[in-house]
């Protein structure tokens, strides 16, 4: 009888892709920040090195059809941690200093359904989802809700990003090695005259690194920031000791959860503005910052990868690599991305780049690698880091209620590089708040710019229409806009991508599987 019943549970778990729960790996996701397709060796690079993150694709699986969700990191992170567009979700673009927690408790993440299969969880580095409640963020006391109120069982954080204040760590719910007789302040308006910008001539002279638009407010280590702050001295952060930080905190958890399973969302920095890589990676290439602060990522990589082989779990976790959106050369300051690019094509193949809905945008690298279980390969499948939480459910044999994670799919058989494996068939891909959007359906994309005004984009070209529609085999760089020669094709996408905004979901609320493009459904386990 028991025979039976471990037999049929095997063949329920080979069908819907579930592990038996002694064979769940660990999961580490590996997110990079403004990371280009073309930036990695892996992917084509040829102007610098980065061995780590190579290594991790030549022992796994390295597909050419990732993505992430939108070409800005707020929208993108929050999709990966629930499953959900973020144009869905009013406020779900770019986050303020000031931004009280985007993903409100009591939400599905993919943190909180890896907790419910007995992970401990943890994200350590970038947030940039908010933190605490209306009418802001306490500084001075505790930042809740956040990441704990979420599925994580710990945080140690950049709160939003490096070029935004307040320049210190969270850890848990509260600013790490904060003096209470030094308050932080957060504000969006000069605090008094006497407080230095960095649109003061005097001060501006003087910068480590000079902005070239915004980024002139309080400044912080040389640096102008977005927003400005006060106090917290003993609390604040060296943008050089960044990524040594978060390797630091992020061994220690894995030491202390090395008997498993656990889950860790390491989420760098890298290549965000203003780069400032530690001094030991200045000048390592031949790119600027710009191209050191990848050779930091490239360093974090390894690092972690260490850590796994000297505890004996790189073949009992599987390791994701992903961007939150794609690259940018001047985002703010004049760190010579632009004067050093050379020959360097941080978007490879393909137009476009961070803020931009074509494919340059939210085609990024993404690397899977579980050595034992995944062959090492190239995948062509479509697979997108909001999939992330609906595979990793999947993977632990979990159902996900109807509205849990609505718009992500199970393509954990993709993932794994299994042979019979789909993809996604349709994604919706965005800049950073709606009404524009992109909907790719297998090999076409209709790009749909509903307020008929151009993207404004200082270093990508802008948009020329209203709507444009390319075909990706033929036209991968999406060159020639087919729209007025294929009206029919282009109102069928259209309509298509209206059904997916009204439907609310990309997954069927009936059977909760996956919601085709064409209007079919399949189980989703
Ligand atoms: C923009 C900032 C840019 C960057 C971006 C967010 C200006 C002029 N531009 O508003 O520098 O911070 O927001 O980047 O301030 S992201 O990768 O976190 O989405
Ligand atoms: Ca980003």
């Amino acid at each position: 009888m028991r025979m039976i019943a471990t037999l049929l549970l095997l063949v329920v778990a080979a069908l819907d892709g579930a592990l038996p729960a002694a064979e769940t790996p660990n999961v580490i996701v590996i997110m990079a920040d403004d990371l280009g397709y073309g930036d990695v060796g892996c992917y084509g690079a040829t102007e610098l090195k980065t061995p780590h993150i190579d290594r991790l694709a030549a022992k796994g699986l390295r597909f050419t059809q990732g993505y992430c969700s939108a070409s800005t990191c707020t929208p993108t992170r929050f999709s990966f941690l629930t499953g959900k567009y973020a144009f869905r979700h009013p406020g779900a673009g770019i986050a303020a200093p000031n931004a009280t927690a985007l993903i409100r408790p009591g939400t599905e993440t993919i943190a909180s359904l890896l907790k419910k299969a007995g992970y401990a969880t943890a994200v350590v580095g970038k947030w940039h989802l908010g933190l605490g409640d209306v009418p802001g963020p306490d500084w001075n006391g505790l930042l809740k809700p956040g990441p704990l109120e979420i599925g994580f069982d710990r945080c140690f954080l950049l709160p939003t990003t490096n070029d935004r204040v307040p320049s210190v760590y969270v850890e848990n719910h509260r600013v790490r090695n904060l003096d209470p007789k030094d308050p932080l302040w957060v504000g969006n308006k000069r605090p008094g005259p006497d407080h230095p910008t960095g649109t003061d001539p005097e001060v501006r002279a003087k910068l480590k690194m000079n902005w070239s638009h915004g980024h002139n407010h309080t400044v912080h280590n040389g640096i102008g920031r977005i927003g400005y702050f006060t106090g917290g001295h003993a609390a604040r952060w060296r943008d050089e000791d960044l990524a040594d930080e978060w390797v630091g905190q992020s061994i220690k958890w894995i030491e202390q959860h090395k008997d498993g399973p656990f889950f860790l969302f390491f989420s760098s920095h890298d290549i965000h503005v203003p780069r400032m890589p530690h001094e030991r990676f200045q000048g390592k290439t031949t790119l600027g910052f710009r191209g050191d602060a990848i050779v930091q990522l490239d360093w974090c990589v390894g690092e972690l990868a260490k850590t796994l082989d000297r505890l004996g779990l790189t073949e009992n976790t599987l390791v994701v690599f992903c961007s939150d959106n794609g690259p940018v050369l001047d985002d703010g300051y004049q760190d010579g991305a632009i004067p050093k690019l050379g020959k360097h094509t941080p978007a490879g193949p393909y137009r476009g780049g961070k803020y931009s809905i074509y494919e340059g945008g939210t085609r990024t690298p993404l690397i899977t690698c579980w050595p034992g279980t995944i062959e090492p390969g190239v995948s062509d499948k479509i697979v997108c880091t909001i999939d992330l939480a609906a595979s990793m459910a999947a993977m632990t044999g979990q159902t996900l209620s109807a509205d849990a994670c609505p718009d992500s799919f199970n393509v954990l058989r993709a993932l794994l590089g299994k042979p019979d494996a789909a993809g996604r068939d349709h994604l919706v891909q965005q800049p950073n708040r709606g009404p524009t959007l992109a909907l790719r359906v297998g090999d076409w994309k209709v790009l749909s710019y509903p307020n008929a005004k151009p993207i404004k984009s200082r270093t990508y070209e802008k948009s020329k229409g209203r709507y444009e529609l390319y075909n990706l085999a033929d036209d991968p760089g999406e060159k020639k806009n087919l729209a007025t020669q294929q009206p029919e094709r282009l109102k069928e996408m259209l309509s298509k991508l209206e059904a997916i905004k009204t439907a609310g979901s990309s997954r069927d609320r009936q059977t909760v599987g996956i919601l085709h493009s064409d209007g079919s459904a399949t189980p989703n386990p």
